[in-house]
């Protein structure tokens, strides 16, 4: 097998059209044969648009050094509109040098507004009213040249829209041009279409638009017309013929316009669709346009355009109905066996007119009715007239919905019962790569990581979303910071945060605060809402910096780092001039342990003080700040933010820690908080670690914690000595806990403990949605600390491993999780038989791990039974208080030793 540089990606993504990084990063990963791997010298080149390599536009020579991720094109100026092409080759610590990986192109989009000529358009108002539902063409015919050697079209919408060339749906993306902060921020896509064009005759290319974030409903309070009150489209098409020239078509006044098939398409409410209306041919040059009304152009700007930042959202799996049930209340419903987000497609045989109305919910009630209640005023209804077509299919093309079950109305009944083969279920999500894995000995802890998955893919459509299906589906920050170190270990997010990342910076506040939801759409007026107006909270507004660091943590990306650290330095200098003091947060509205159960009746907020709650979080967004100065070399900085940092932490003993080491607060959440950001320290740690310890044990092992106390509270108990605590509420089953929602047969992650309740009723319809990721932040706590796949932070992206699996009161057998990081696959696992533990992990190349385990002596670990230490790959082994730490090189190895009897559980001591 040898040694190989592979899996090389520009901008963490490979083959991809329109980047407009003028200097874009290279990642690849390296495959060797042989232990203790690492890479001590690479090579890239860069080719331009012929790929020929024996004279590349770049080549970076031999350079000595182990980066093989985050690596910067640094070759002469790119051009717009250009494809370039990239390979790399390595040399390893044993000499090696490997082939030249598979070369990998990208293309650049346009690199200054001014390159765009077409104009923005729009059906003549005196024609279509721009306030009507239905979706709306746009189309333009137009002549080709023979000998095209390549086109592209480069387009966006206000609203969301589809292309298409000559009849065919270009591309797979769906909602594009996805949703931005659009005042500040709007992507758009490129596309290829040099094979659907027709060299030498007639060509007819059109989009058609629906509302979309844009300007279709948008929050609970109906808004309509946020970013605008006209869908528009933009587009530029440039064709490339052999003979050098090129020839552009442009979105322009000589378009023409008309109302087809989609007579509503809202995101929250579904689409109405009159297949009777489809004007076939409508995008072909063939088509009679003489109907159709004439555009005009209005005015939007180019100038804060940016070609599309992350993956595309498309239709990533196709499910087939479970079962079909008639409801005592006579409705027919289709079970999908899973709460998924996306669209259903159909297939019909039905007279022409037919009406089938589909309705799409979440659960089912404790009767077995169909129940939409929870949706609050979201329709999600399809109403589809069918043309009469045998084989007829349709899917809506402008709009998602959350749902599991399906209502179908409107069939003749003798074809209720092919309903099973007329309807797959189409999920659809932002098209980020899956890289984690988890399981082990327990079917139901399985199920929450399927959970977990399923919540993150129903809410990563395009923006971190708190739920897909109710009047909402906003990008919560809370909720985002939560669950983002979660989210990274199952999928690949880096693209998909760093954009949503630069909306949050777009949409802060000039004061530093930060919306609560991003892009800012409940405060998204013209003229701009003023700040003062618009609130921030604690542990919300947090994620400005959080999520920069998680994502330096996860794919060691420094440039976001210093691209969001004013934005991260705002923020907390806007806390430190909210106090009164300004090193407490105790003033004004925050959202606190938001559904925490120790709540009073009839409120959201758990028992925990807001003010400590504020305080925690400003210091411990100032220790993350202090240390995105030291990874960008910010001296100054680290010294002023140091400083605040101990001020903050003197002020929270002094306000929430009682002279004899209690928390003021009795709270789980308060315990974790103050042992999570090393708020206390010594004797008065470990008081609050029993404490924390005995507030769950005195709950019968049961959690009180809402959406700030929960992610954080296993880590708090594991970290702490109380290891064995943590697990059992993993492993609990009975509410509140994990396992409770999974008892009660959830695919996804519910919002409330008890969305459904032990007697089967639900929680108040105002807010209960069965698919809110934020719990699922718990999977970070089952990689690292269960299956016990972590890094050591002080390098980033997983350049030194640290596999530490801990084995609690024999309630697992077996827990193993995989992650495919930037440096390549890292594996993690254990099991455990009758008297002996088997540590089996794999570490990539060009990164090193260390390896700890606890209750083991280093004599008794084996590998193949020899002494672990000795064994190939193992560069140091030191054994103290019972535990083991080997440093080793990559490789994969399997270690054992003597499983000891259960040991009663004693906190550890620092
Ligand atoms: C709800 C959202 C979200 C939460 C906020 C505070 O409306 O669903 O999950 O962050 O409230």
């Amino acid at each position: 097998m040898g040694f190989h540089a592979e899996s090389l990606t520009c901008e963490y993504r490979t083959d991809v059209l329109g980047l407009d990084f003028k200097a874009p990063r290279f990642g690849w990963k390296l495959r060797s044969d042989r232990r203790g791997t690492l890479q001590t010298s690479y090579r890239l080149q860069v080719a331009g648009a012929d790929g020929d390599y024996s004279a590349p536009l770049w080549d970076s020579g031999r350079v000595a050094s182990d980066a093989s991720i985050q690596v910067a094109y640094a070759g002469p100026e790119l051009r717009s509109r250009t494809r370039y092409h990239a390979r790399v080759k390595a040399w390893d610590s044993f000499g090696r040098e490997s082939a030249w990986s598979e070369s990998v192109w990208w293309e650049t989009a346009f690199f200054t507004p001014d390159e765009w000529r077409a104009k923005w358009i729009t059906p003549a108002a005196s024609a279509i009213d721009p306030q009507a539902t239905p979706a709306f063409m746009l189309a333009k015919r137009f002549e080709v040249k023979p000998d095209i050697v390549s086109a592209r079209v480069y387009a966006t919408a206000a609203g969301v829209y589809e292309l298409y060339v000559n009849g065919e749906k270009v591309g797979d993306e769906l909602l594009a041009p996805g949703w931005t902060s659009y005042r500040k921020r709007q992507q758009y896509q490129t596309y290829d279409v040099t094979n659907l064009l027709t060299a030498g005759g007639p060509n007819g290319i059109g989009a058609m638009l629906a509302n979309g974030w844009f300007k279709g409903r948008l929050g609970w309070e109906t808004t309509f017309n946020l970013y605008g009150d006209r869908r528009a489209l933009l587009l530029q098409l440039h064709i490339a013929y052999a003979d050098g020239t090129e020839e552009i078509v442009c979105s322009d006044e000589s378009w023409k316009a008309a109302e087809g098939a989609i007579r509503l398409s809202e995101l929250y409410d579904g689409e109405t669709c009159d297949a009777n209306l489809e004007q076939p041919g409508w995008s072909t040059p063939a088509f009679d346009d003489s109907a159709w009304s004439t555009a005009e152009s209005i005015a939007l700007p180019v100038t804060h355009l940016t070609a599309q930042e992350h993956h595309p959202i498309r239709v990533i799996e196709t499910i087939k109905p479970r079962e079909l049930i008639r409801t005592p209340n006579g409705e027919v419903v289709l079970d999908m066996g899973q709460n998924m987000v996306g669209r259903i497609r159909m297939t019909l045989d039905v007279p022409a007119g037919t009406t089938v109305t589909l309705k799409h919910a979440e659960v089912l009630d404790k009767d077995g009715n169909f129940y939409v209640g929870n949706l609050r005023s979201a329709k999600q209804a399809i109403v589809y007239t069918a043309a009469g077509v045998p084989g007829e299919t349709y899917a809506p093309t402008f709009t998602f919905m959350g749902f599991r079950y399906l209502s179908v109305a409107g069939l003749p009944e003798e074809q209720a019962e092919g309903l099973m083969d007329a309807i797959v279920g189409e999920v659809i999500h932002t098209d980020m790569a899956p890289t984690g894995e988890f399981d082990c000995s327990s079917d139901m802890v399985n199920q929450l990581q399927r959970n977990i998955q399923w919540g993150q893919r129903g809410n990563f459509v395009d923006v971190p979303t708190d739920c897909p299906q109710r009047d909402e589906r906003l990008g919560w920050t809370g909720d985002a910071q939560v669950f983002v170190r979660t989210a990274a270990f199952n999928y690949d997010v880096a693209a998909f945060f760093t954009k949503w990342l630069r909306d949050l910076k777009a949409d802060q506040n000039p004061n530093g605060g930060v919306p609560f939801v991003i892009p800012n759409a409940l405060f998204e007026t013209d003229p701009p809402t003023p700040q003062e107006k618009i609130p921030s909270s604690s542990a919300w507004g947090d994620a400005a910096v959080i999520v920069p660091w998680t994502m330096y943590l996860c794919y060691g990306d420094v440039r976001l780092l210093s691209e969001q650290y004013e934005s991260m330095c705002a923020w907390v200098s806007f806390i430190r001039n909210e106090g009164e003091n300004e090193y407490l947060w105790n003033t004004g509205f925050h959202f606190g342990d938001w559904l925490g159960l120790d709540a009073k009746e009839n409120s959201y907020v758990g028992a925990t003080p807001r003010d400590l709650i504020a305080t925690a979080f400003f210091a411990y967004s100032t220790r993350l700040v202090r240390e995105t100065a030291v990874v960008l070399g910010k001296a100054a900085d680290v010294r002023k933010y140091s400083e605040l940092h101990d001020r903050i932490k003197a002020e929270f003993s002094r306000e929430f820690v009682t002279p004899s080491g209690r928390l003021a607060a009795p709270t789980q959440t308060a315990h974790v908080l103050a042992l999570m950001f090393d708020l206390v320290e010594g004797d008065v740690k470990k008081r609050i670690a029993r404490e924390l310890n005995e507030l769950v044990v005195q709950n019968d092992y049961h959690l009180t914690t809402g959406f700030v106390g929960t992610p954080y509270l296993c880590f708090a108990l594991s970290d702490n000595g109380y290891h064995a605590t943590a697990v059992k509420l993993l492993m609990q089953e009975t509410y509140p806990s994990w396992l409770y929602s999974v008892s009660k047969g959830a695919t996804t992650i519910w919002e409330h403990w008890d969305g459904i309740k032990p007697d089967g009723s639900f929680w108040s319809d105002a807010m209960n949605s069965y698919n809110h990721y934020a719990y699922g932040a718990i999977g970070e706590w089952m990689y690292r600390y269960v299956a016990g796949l972590d890094m050591d932070e002080t390098e980033a992206a997983y350049k030194k491993i640290r596999i530490r699996p801990r084995f609690a009161d024999g309630s697992l057998t077996h827990a193993r999780a995989a992650l495919e990081s930037p440096y390549g696959r890292i594996e993690s696992g254990w099991s455990q038989e009758a008297d002996e533990i088997t540590v089996r992990f794999t570490v990539p190349a060009n990164a090193t791990a260390e390896l700890v385990l606890d209750d083991v002596a280093l004599a008794e670990l084996k590998e193949d039974g020899l002494a672990a230490d000795l064994a190939d790959g193992v560069t140091a082994a030191e054994e103290a208080d019972g535990s083991v730490r080997l440093t080793l090189g990559s490789g994969s190895y399997a270690f054992r030793y003597p499983a000891k009897q259960e040991a009663e559980q004693e906190p550890v001591t620092a």
